[in-house]
């Protein structure tokens, strides 16, 4: 039996939303064949791979509660729209109810998204309490934001004892490989399944030191020591961006790390504390604004 409430018309524009359904699940097909480790690719929908447990607790909240929830209320609300739009124009229903109050619904539609921010606030602080609550770490790394490269700074007392800066590599010089806006000459070096505890810091303007696949995002603020961590679980070079507005070359300022076996980290350590020790690299004011731009 036809209902009452629908006129046919409403019928005829249902074909309206196919095209949009159809792109959206294309798209959402076609995410995980372009996902890639450590850095993000052209026309990728969604969030970068995850290589720590904390990026993969932020995966399972992002696509099992709140894009679930964010779909059901959008086509929820959508629904509505469409159905006052059909049922309630002018031709459809020319008497309007003089109808302005009803409790119930007035109490249901303020109860029920406090209900729904209830349900997604106890897994986000959960997630939370994750991420700030530091465990015991391995080693330590301090990074420093500068205008426009960043520092890092390997503790004596773990076998460092140097800090080096590390630069975006301009297009002119990149080799075959190397990803454009995101190579830097010097990278980061971390061992796998280590918990690193990551020291952040600026010595100019407020930077954000911000590594998606690591699930780890923190502002660098000139004198003031934040902290944070991770424990990479793959093995790999993962890339991220600062991720504070910090001025002219905010954009050329990437952030790279290199996850390596203990061995090969034992054997960088030693490589790093003799070249960096020896040679200390050009800070940026000699190096001139050519040596990061083209
Ligand atoms: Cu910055």
């Amino acid at each position: 039996m036809k209902s009452p409430h629908i006129p046919g018309r409403w019928l005829k524009h249902r074909g309206a939303l196919a095209l949009p359904a159809a792109l959206l699940l294309c798209a959402v097909a076609a995410t995980p064949a372009l996902a890639q480790l450590g850095h993000a690719v052209s026309g990728q929908i969604g969030l970068q791979t995850p290589a720590t447990p904390i990026a993969e607790e932020i995966h399972t909240f992002y696509d099992d509660i709140l894009t679930p929830i964010i779909i059901a209320v959008s086509v929820f609300v959508g629904f509505l729209l469409l159905y006052v739009i059909f049922r309630f124009n002018e031709k459809a229903n020319p008497t309007p109810s003089a109808l302005t109050h009803n409790t119930t619904l007035e109490v249901a539609w303020t109860v029920l998204p406090v209900l729904i921010l209830v349900f997604i606030a106890i897994p986000s602080f959960r997630l939370l309490d994750h991420e700030l609550v530091i465990p015991k770490t391995d080693l330590t790394v301090k990074v420093t934001g500068h205008q426009w490269y960043w520092t890092y700074a390997y503790p004596a007392n773990q076998g460092g004892g140097f800090d080096f800066d590390s630069y975006i590599v301009a297009d002119k010089d990149l080799k075959p490989g190397q990803l454009r806006q995101l190579a830097v000459d010097n990278a980061a070096v971390v061992p796998v399944n280590k918990t690193v505890l990551v020291q952040v810091t600026a010595t100019d303007v407020i930077h954000s030191f911000t590594v998606p696949s690591f699930g780890v995002r923190i502002d660098a603020v000139p004198g003031r020591l934040n902290q944070t961590w991770f424990r990479a679980t793959k093995e790999g070079m993962y890339y991220g961006q600062c991720s504070k507005l910090c001025g002219e070359d905010h954009a050329y300022m990437p952030i790279a790390f290199r996850v390596v076996s203990e061995a090969e980290y034992a054997a960088w350590l030693a490589d790093a504390k003799k070249k960096f020790s020896a040679n200390p690299l050009p800070r940026y004011a000699e190096a001139g604004p050519a040596a990061v731009r083209n």
